[in-house]
């Protein structure tokens, strides 16, 4: 009996020793469905759930890009709702694959925290929203007012940096989760409310009403967003850096999800062919299969496709592209060569 107890306990413990051998990629795949962790608040346009329960938005749209190159599928995902205090816990514990949630690459999240990030998604920096009325137009006009501020963030630090710099005084009003900031914004307990700029046009239309609320032109710091895994995740940070990068070469060579069927066999660009897995190395070297890549641009699109359908001019947030173009339009968005 004690003897068949040792053999048991040896056997549980060389299976875990496997399953966490198991690569992030591996993972996934014998999962069936890939782990993403996105903003459990909901935020316009970036990551909410709709009127019919499904997770849309931008960084969601990213979520459904990977799935779609490791699974073939892009709604084998499974959504984890964090806030900004969760997020990277969630990532360094395993409770999620990947963090897609309006996250900026900073460097202490590459060292202390232990994160990889991705190429940026998004570009963006932190502004501030007043009252249109309110005649502050100016950082200096923000001198002696109440902030409204939320902790665990990028936007805390370089709020206090900021001010600080400029020799301007202020209260801030700090809150662990937006929706309460928000509301107190709302409601008139801060002058102002701040956050990344992205953040500020999609939570603008959460207030009672928008038109009385103006994104001021000022703009404090850099806030690259984008996609985060785990160190030591190699192969993984591999596929998700070169999904993203798919999204921008696909924007670059005039690929999106109409047309990308007649580029599969109509097409002589050696670049493209190598893109959508027509020649299929370099796509199957991620360990993925050949049309991977393909899957990411047929079912979700171009990176000009998810831009516009989440954030462009027919969405209530509507975000001008600005440094979110592709560096051909004068854009930051860039490619390394898939060869
Ligand atoms: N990009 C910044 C800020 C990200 C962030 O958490 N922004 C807020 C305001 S848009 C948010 O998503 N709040 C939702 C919540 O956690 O309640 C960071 O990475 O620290």
């Amino acid at each position: 009996m004690r003897k068949l107890f040792v053999l048991l306990a040896s056997l549980t413990l060389v299976l875990s020793a496997t399953a966490f051998a198991q690569s992030t990629l591996d993972q996934i795949k014998s999962r069936g469905s890939l782990i993403c962790g996105v903003n459990g608040t909901g935020l316009p346009g970036f990551a909410y759930v709709d009127s019919d329960g499904n997770y849309q938005g931008f960084d969601v749209d990213y979520c459904r890009a990977v799935a779609a190159a490791v699974l073939g599928d892009a709604t084998k995902v499974t959504y984890r709702g964090l806030s900004s205090g969760e997020r990277f816990t969630a990532l360094q514990t395993g409770e999620v694959d990947i963090l897609i949630r309006n996250t900026t690459w900073t460097s202490s999240r590459d060292t202390g925290l232990g994160l990889n990030f991705t190429a940026p998604t998004f570009y963006d920096g932190q502004g501030f929203m007043v009252r249109a009325a309110s005649g502050i137009e100016t950082l200096a006009d923000l001198d002696g007012t109440t902030i409204c501020v939320q902790s665990g963030t990028t936007t805390e630090l370089n709020l206090a940096d900021v001010m600080n710099a400029n020799g301007l005084d202020y209260d801030a009003k700090i809150a662990e989760t937006s929706d309460p900031l928000l509301a107190a914004y709302d409601d008139g307990a801060c002058d102002a409310y701040t956050t990344d700029k992205s953040g500020l046009a999609a939570q603008r239309t959460q207030l009672r009403d928008p038109s009385e609320h103006v994104i001021m032109d000022v703009t404090i710091s850099k806030e690259p967003l984008g996609p985060s895994v785990r160190h030591g995740d190699d192969q993984f940070y591999d596929v998700a850096n070169w999904v993203v990068f798919t999204t921008f070469m696909a924007e670059e060579m005039g690929i999106t999800s109409a047309n990308v069927d007649e580029m599969l066999v109509g097409s002589a660009d050696s670049n493209v062919r190598r893109l959508l897995g027509v020649e299929p190395e370099k796509v199957e070297e991620f360990g993925l299969s050949a049309d991977a890549f393909y899957n990411v641009i047929k079912q979700v699109g171009n990176y000009a496709e998810i831009y516009n359908r989440n954030l462009g001019p027919e969405t209530v947030v509507n975000i001008p592209r600005g440094y979110n173009a592709s560096y051909l339009n004068g854009g930051l968005h860039y490619a390394p060569p898939l060869r």
